[in-house]
């Protein structure tokens, strides 16, 4: 096992993973930009360096900042966390190339699920269920892209392949609108991503967003934690998360995480990773897999128990998995609300200094935050101060135990969604479960204030 890491991160997930390194006796080395000198888990570091100034491009997302951090205080290796450099294969080619471990995939997987069109074309191979669309980039010729949506069926959505997370894509409704969409899609993606290739795909009308978890290491073993809905969004920023996903059948869910674990097999994919599908009318379509650990972890390791950050270490360090897929039982439900420094409804950041924060405890109440009484937000970074995961036997309990906690929760100084929060628990269709990725929007349409 490792002596000693790197922290390639800030925020709540420095946090998380300065957590899982104590509980392996790891030591970690944390780093931070000026903005975050007074972050409590720098304070109670074994070791910690600066970075770099404030700003992200000469701090957090700084490789040579940060591999020579790496370097003079001789940890082994590094984690990169979510954001930033997290999927970024260069940067895992360089930490690799520098003798250092990356806590997470191979260049080479990260460089594949990069590429939306590769990533796709990697899980047919495999496969895990895509939603229907051209067969790898759209070529330039008109005449053919016309044909391919034909084929497909209106209305169909054109995405960049160095796209991803809702940046890039374009919904096409009729042929007379095709050909100018995608040449405005290529021209956007070329300038944004250095890369104008994009692919065509039916787009679903009202899916939910539905993820599996796995968890793979170097001696080509995987399993699937089971699924998380995430479909309660605005802006492609994700608010509220929860496993299991409402209302889907186990046995599709197996059959899923199952074609997932080949796949990872197939590739040869090691550490965390997500496959984010769509689920619309009983069937899953895949769309994008993200390499990294997520923001969203801590609803499957509240229903699997597994500890998926401390997993992601021991894989690295190239240790087998500690279970295998029976091992894996999900109990109970889990929800979690993420806690961002803006105002609730205009979602304008309200970074400064937190005068009181009193987070919410009890049973089955996670807090997994950074912050304290005094704690300064700083305005340069995601505007994430935190989240409230619950736990409960059933959807029910871990609802009611949400709204308990937001209750008890108490933030003076800046401004904060949980009101917002309050409001969704107790809101009918969102309390009956599997509402789709338009819902919040609509929602925030008919609760204008
Ligand atoms: C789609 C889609 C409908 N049909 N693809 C947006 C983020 C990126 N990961 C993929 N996205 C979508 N792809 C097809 N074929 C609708 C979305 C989408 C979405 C997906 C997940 C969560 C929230 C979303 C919000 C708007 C659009």
């Amino acid at each position: 096992m490792f002596k000693k890491i790197l922290v390639a991160n800030r925020g709540e997930i420095a946090l998380r993973i300065q957590r899982a390194c104590r509980e392996l006796g790891i030591k970690a080395v944390m780093v931070y930009s000026e903005a975050d000198r007074e972050a409590k888990y720098v304070k109670l570091a074994e070791e910690a360096v600066c970075i770099g100034p404030a700003p992200s491009a000469q701090s957090y997302l700084s490789m040579p900042a940060i591999i020579s951090a790496a370097e003079v205080t001789d940890a082994e290796a590094i984690h990169p966390g979510y954001g930033f450099l997290s999927e970024n294969a260069d940067f895992a080619e360089r930490v690799e190339q520098s003798g250092f471990q990356f806590i997470g995939p191979t260049p080479e997987s990260i460089r594949i699920m990069g590429d939306k069109v590769s990533a796709k074309q990697a899980m047919i191979k495999a496969g895990v269920p895509c939603v229907p669309g051209s067969e790898g980039e759209l070529p330039d010729d008109p005449t053919q892209i016309k044909r391919i949506a034909k084929s497909v069926g209106y209305p169909v959505i054109i995405k960049a392949a160095g796209g991803g997370g809702g940046r890039g894509m374009r919904v096409v409704h009729t042929e007379a609108a095709l050909v100018n969409a995608v040449q405005m899609t290529k021209a956007e993606a070329g300038a944004a991503f250095n890369n104008p290739a994009v692919y065509m795909e039916k787009f679903l009308e009202n899916p939910r967003h539905v993820e599996i978890q796995i968890l793979a290491d170097k001696h080509k073993n995987a399993v699937y934690l089971g699924e998380r809905d995430c479909s309660m969004q605005r802006r492609h920023q994700k608010i509220i998360e929860e496993a299991p996903a409402p209302g889907i059948p186990r046995k599709l869910i197996e059959k899923v995480g199952e074609r997932c674990v080949a796949a990872c097999k197939k590739i040869g994919y090691r550490g965390a990773g997500t496959f984010e599908f769509l689920y619309e009318n009983g069937e899953f379509y895949f769309i994008e897999m993200n390499t990294r650990v997520q923001v969203e972890h801590p609803v499957t390791e509240m229903i699997t128990g597994v500890d998926i950050v401390k997993t992601q270490i021991m894989v690295a360090a190239g240790e087998r998995l500690p279970f295998t897929q029976k091992d894996i039982v999900i109990r109970g439900h889990a929800i979690e609300c993420r806690i961002n420094a803006e105002d609730p409804y205009k979602f304008t950041p309200s970074p400064g200094r937190i005068t009181m924060w009193h987070a919410p405890g009890g049973p089955g109440v996670r807090v997994d935050s950074h912050v304290y009484t005094n704690y300064f937000v700083p305005p340069n970074y995601d505007s994430m101060v935190g989240k409230i995961i619950t736990h409960g036997d059933t959807r029910e309990q871990a609802m009611a135990r949400m709204s308990t906690a937001l209750a008890e929760t108490l933030v003076e100084g800046i401004s904060t969604n949980i009101p917002l929060h309050r409001e969704l628990m107790a809101d009918a269709k969102f309390m009956s479960g599997g509402t789709n990725i338009h819902y919040l929007e609509e929602w925030m349409r008919h609760h204008k204030r």
